[in-house]
């Protein structure tokens, strides 16, 4: 295994559930180079906060892009170059909160991104706000008399916008995350995976995900309803078991197919691009 590590030196916390996501794409990069697919053709890109710092940590091509606008500037580079592979990661402020618009488009044009989102429900690199997955009653800097308004469920509503592929893992199962990384990558059109990662340093949830937490066994994910019933079924807030694994898997026409159909190939493309670059000069 390619080791794909940087010159730059870690500093997310000891114990932080980020390694876990780190280590786990890593590791899907690698197997997707040993079954053919060249490195150089993936793109990471990534908002601002604890989790961005995961482009400075792997040795691919990477866009570190500003808060909230991870999606947009993936899906520019996806359009510029439909070949690429690009994988988005973005906090669940940056995804859920500044940036939720623009999620909510991506899963509605079904674009040929995945997203993984480190969702440890609180805003990290900024010391300990509240998010919108942040519980009920989430006693932060901001809230220090816990907050007054229930959490989102994001999955919930990456369904409802028309994602075709939605799963869910914990910085507590690397094989798990393994596979639904590789599964959302390789999936052609929209996907999310939403990691329930922990901060250990301003929301540890460890013990709390590990006794609730299952994996999906039996379930069919080609079946809406049958997600939707899952998905609802731990909500963010209420103390129920939570579900991991694959909520929803369809096959359907990616934005990229509806609209973009170079006549040239790629090497006309490559000729329009360097008529843009020469006219912005
Ligand atoms: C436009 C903009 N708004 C706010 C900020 C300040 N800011 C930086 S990181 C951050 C929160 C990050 O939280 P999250 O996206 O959950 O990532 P985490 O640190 O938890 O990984 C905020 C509010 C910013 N940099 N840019
Ligand atoms: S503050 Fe939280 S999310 Fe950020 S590096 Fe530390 S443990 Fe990880
Ligand atoms: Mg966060």
């Amino acid at each position: 295994m390619k080791n794909l590590a940087t010159y730059a030196q870690n500093t997310w916390c000891p114990g932080c559930g980020n390694f876990s996501i780190l280590n786990s794409i890593k590791a899907v990069l690698n197997m997707l180079e040993a079954e053919g697919f060249p490195l150089e053709k993936v793109v990471i890109v990534s908002g601002i906060g604890c989790h961005a710092k995961i482009v400075d940590y792997i040795n691919v091509n990477s866009f570190y892009s500003i808060h909230g606008r991870v999606v947009p500037v993936a899906e520019a580079i996806k359009l510029a170059n439909p070949e690429l592979k690009v994988i988005g990661f973005a906090g669940d402020g940056d995804a859920y909160g500044e940036g939720l618009e623009h999620l909510i488009f991506a899963a509605k044009r079904n674009i040929d991104i995945t997203m993984i989102i480190h969702n440890n429900r609180v805003y990290g690199l900024t010391t300990g706000q509240y998010t919108p997955t942040s519980p009920l009653g989430f006693k932060g800097r901001s809230t220090p008399q816990g907050t007054k308004e229930l959490p989102i469920n994001p999955l919930e509503l990456m369904l409802s916008s028309g994602a075709t592929y939605l799963a869910r893992g914990t910085s507590h199962g690397m094989d798990l995350l393994k596979n639904i990384f590789k599964e959302a990558v390789l999936h052609k059109g929209f996907s999310l995976v939403d990691v329930l990662q922990t901060c250990v340093t301003f929301y540890n949830m460890y013990e709390y995900y590990d006794k609730r937490v299952y994996e999906l066994k039996g379930h069919d994910a080609g079946d809406f309803n049958q997600a939707l019933n899952k998905i609802r079924e731990w909500d963010y807030n209420i103390d129920a078991p939570i579900a991991l694994g694959a909520f929803y898997k369809k096959d359907a026409p990616t934005f990229e197919e509806r609209s973009l159909q170079p006549k040239g190939g790629p090497a006309d493309r490559l000729l329009k691009i360097k008529d843009i670059l020469a006219e912005s000069v």
